[in-house]
């Protein structure tokens, strides 16, 4: 019967970075998988803090705001040292460029990588209790890499990418280069992530788009034109698609990968540039979506994990998800190329 049945052997986080080091690297030093253990420690504890925010009286503002002029919760705060801590702490991680830090973060030693962070992604959601995210990318350093520009690299270089988000459970998703899309869930009693959705995969399409439709004053004519298209479609079956818009990327980009469609934050004419930052937010995303089977591109229909940023803050517009949903974008940014 297998309804009482016990499982038993299930794979942690640990055992699956141990099995795919010893699969794929012979002779790796271990640093990665140290790495790895110290971002699970961050992602545990940061789950911790929000599960516990409202008890603790850890909701609303820090009274600081961060480079970008966003205002700081508490927890985007906490988020932030509990993480810079973590990384400092393994040993093994030279820079890491957070969202609530200006400047790059160097720590002395000899770590050989980078790591960049949106600790605490959708911090707006967080007195409403609704889901927020850690999205993170990490770099493996060039001998002599010393400053910021040194980390302005293209998504492509990543050796691994991928975010947490603190819903209903604790998800963490996580891809390597190259590698698949491997999806774990906190076991809050255990202190473990177990691997829970192996291989995950998009959806190849999707009729759910995912965009502060707020903007759409703003919007550009190849952008309004592409979502008119979705939403008043032509022919006598043609069905508009559903709408669907948390305000945090993290549970946007985890719906999206779970059931398919579309996340798009498009540059307007209100931000030319965007508003997620192409290093922690776009990039880390883009090589979930690829490795997972979709796509990534920018506003002007260019690859996202190509894109090179100038400094370690800047942003771009962003288009993700099912790869026959972002072929239908890109056809109509291609009528006005
Ligand atoms: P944050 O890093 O300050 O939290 O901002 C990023 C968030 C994303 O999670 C989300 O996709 C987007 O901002 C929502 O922005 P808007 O409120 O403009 O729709
Ligand atoms: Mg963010």
């Amino acid at each position: 019967d297998s309804g009482t049945e016990v499982q038993t052997d299930f794979i942690t986080l640990t055992r699956f970075l141990t099995e795919e080091q010893a699969r794929l690297h012979e002779h790796a030093t271990g640093d990665f998988t140290l790495l790895c253990h110290a971002l699970q420690l961050s992602f545990k504890t940061i789950a911790y803090f929000i599960r516990r925010a409202s008890l603790r009286n850890l909701m609303g503002l820090a009274g600081s705001t961060n480079d970008s002029g966003d205002s700081q919760k508490k927890l985007d705060v906490i988020g932030n040292d509990i993480f810079i801590n973590a990384m400092k702490g393994c040993g093994k991680v030279k820079f890491v460029v957070s969202e609530e830090e200006e400047e790059l973060i160097t720590f002395p030693g000899d770590g050989k990588y980078a790591v960049v962070c949106d600790p605490i992604d959708g911090s707006s959601n967080l007195d409403a209790g609704v889901s927020v995210g850690t999205i993170f990318g990490i770099f493996k350093l060039a001998d002599g890499a010393s400053k910021a520009e040194d980390i302005c690299l293209p998504g492509t270089e990543m050796v691994a990418s991928g975010f947490t988000m603190y819903g209903a459970s604790a998800n963490l998703v996580l891809t390597m280069k190259g590698g698949a899309v491997n999806g774990f869930t906190l076991d809050t009693a255990l202190g473990e992530f177990i691997l829970t959705h192996p291989d995950m995969r998009i959806p190849h399409s999707r009729s759910i788009y995912s965009v502060n439709e707020g903007n759409s004053l703003y919007w550009t004519e190849p952008v309004r034109k592409y979502f008119d298209s979705i939403k008043y479609p032509e022919g006598p079956d043609a069905k508009p698609y559903s709408a669907r818009y948390i305000g945090s990327m993290v549970a946007d980009a985890y719906r999206t990968l779970c059931y398919g469609g579309l996340f798009a934050y498009p540059a307007d004419k209100k931000s030319p540039k965007g508003k997620l930052r192409i290093l922690y937010e776009c990039a880390p995303m883009a090589m979930v979506m690829e490795n997972a089977g979709g796509m990534a591109i920018t506003d002007s229909g260019s690859r996202m994990l190509e894109v090179v940023p100038e400094k370690i803050h800047d942003r771009s517009g962003i288009y993700m998800g099912s790869k026959g949903e972002i072929e239908k974008v890109l056809k109509v940014f291609n009528e006005y190329q």
